[in-house]
C-alpha cells in the first residue's frame, strides 16, 4: 500500500473532520453502517426534539446507555494520531478538530482544539431554553435509567446536550468551524459518511478555498468524489502511517 505521508509541514493549517468512523476501532458503533445505532433505534424516538417530547424516559435511557458503553472503552491509534497531529503543528500552525462525535474520545486522546459541532454526551442542560440560556450546559457523568431527571432552576425537564436532527448548530461552533475550513489548505475527513447537514457541506468550503481535501474511510462515501485523495481502510491503521508527530 503506497503510503505516503500528507506531506503537512509545521506551517501547514490543517482541518480535521471526524465522524463516528474513528471511534468505530475502541467498539462504538457507528449510525448507518451494518448493525448501525440507527438499525436498532428509530432515529426520530431517540435524536429528534419531538422524539424527547413524547418520550424523555426513553431518550435518557438511549443516551444513557450510550454514556455508560462510551465510558467502558478506550480512544485507539486514530485518536492518537489526530492528538498527535495537533501537538506537531503546536502554535505556529494552525489546526481545528470538527468533530461529529459525541463520545469524548478525542478528548481522552489528548485533543485539545476541539469543535464538538453535534454536541456532547456527557453534557447536559435544562430542556427549557429560556432556562437554559441562563444555566447553560454542564458536565454530567450520571446515568439517568429511572427517568428523566429534572432542572434544580425550573423543575422542567433537563436534556443530553445533543444536537438532535431538526435542531440548529451551536452558532459560535459553527461559524467557528467554517471559518477554520476557509483558512485551511489542507481538510481531512475520517469517518464519516457525509450524510448529515450542515457537516457534509463543508468540504465544499474547503474546495472553494482551494484547499487540499484527503478522506480516509473504510468504504467510499456518497460524497467520496469531493476529495482529491482517497485512502480506504480502517482510521487506526491508517491515519499513524499518514499523519507526522505520531
Ligand atoms: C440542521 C445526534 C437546520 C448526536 C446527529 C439539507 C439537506 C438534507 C437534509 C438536511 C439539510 N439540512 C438539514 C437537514 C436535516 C438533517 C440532515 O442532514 N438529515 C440527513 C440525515 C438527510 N440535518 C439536521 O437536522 C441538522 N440541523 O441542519 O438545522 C435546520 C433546522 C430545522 C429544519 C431544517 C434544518 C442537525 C444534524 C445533527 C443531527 N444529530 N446525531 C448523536 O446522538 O450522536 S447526526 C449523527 O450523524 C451523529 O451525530 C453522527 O456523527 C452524524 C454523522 O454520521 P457519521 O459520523 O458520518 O457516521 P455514519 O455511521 O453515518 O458513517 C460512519 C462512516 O465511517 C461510514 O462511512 C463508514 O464507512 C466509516 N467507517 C466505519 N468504520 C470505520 C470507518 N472509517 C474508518 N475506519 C473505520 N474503522
Ligand atoms: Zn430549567
Amino acid at each position: 500500500m503506497d503510503l505516503r505521508p500528507l506531506g503537512i509541514h509545521p506551517d501547514s493549517s490543517v482541518v480535521v473532520l471526524t465522524g463516528a468512523g474513528i471511534s468505530a476501532e475502541s467498539g462504538i458503533a457507528t449510525f448507518r453502517d451494518s448493525g448501525g445505532l440507527w438499525e436498532q433505534h428509530d432515529v426520530s424516538q431517540v435524536a429528534t426534539p419531538e422524539g424527547f417530547a413524547a418520550n424523555p424516559d426513553l431518550v435518557w435511557r438511549f443516551y444513557s446507555q450510550r454514556r455508560l458503553q462510551a465510558r467502558s472503552v478506550e480512544p485507539n491509534a486514530g485518536h492518537f494520531a489526530v492528538a498527535a497531529l495537533e501537538r506537531f503543528l503546536g502554535e505556529r500552525g494552525r489546526f481545528t478538530l470538527v468533530t461529529q462525535n459525541v463520545d469524548g474520545l478525542h478528548q481522552r486522546a489528548g485533543s485539545r482544539r476541539i469543535l464538538p459541532v453535534h454536541g456532547s454526551l456527557f453534557r447536559t442542560r435544562c430542556a427549557d431554553i429560556e432556562c437554559g440560556k441562563g444555566l447553560g450546559s454542564w458536565e454530567d457523568e450520571s446515568l439517568h435509567v429511572d427517568g428523566a431527571p429534572r432542572c434544580p432552576e425550573c423543575g422542567g425537564l433537563l436534556r443530553p446536550d445533543i444536537v438532535w436532527f431538526g435542531e440548529y448548530l451551536d452558532p459560535a461552533v459553527e461559524s467557528a468551524a467554517r471559518e477554520a475550513i476557509a483558512d485551511c489548505d489542507l481538510f481531512l475527513a475520517v469517518g464519516t459518511s457525509g450524510a448529515v447537514w450542515p457537516v457534509a457541506g463543508y468540504v465544499d468550503i474547503a474546495l472553494a478555498r482551494g484547499a487540499r481535501t484527503v478522506l480516509v474511510n473504510l468504504e467510499a462515501p456518497a460524497n467520496v468524489s469531493r476529495f482529491s485523495e482517497v485512502h480506504l481502510g480502517k482510521s487506526a491503521e491508517l491515519l499513524p502511517l499518514l499523519l507526522p508527530g505520531t
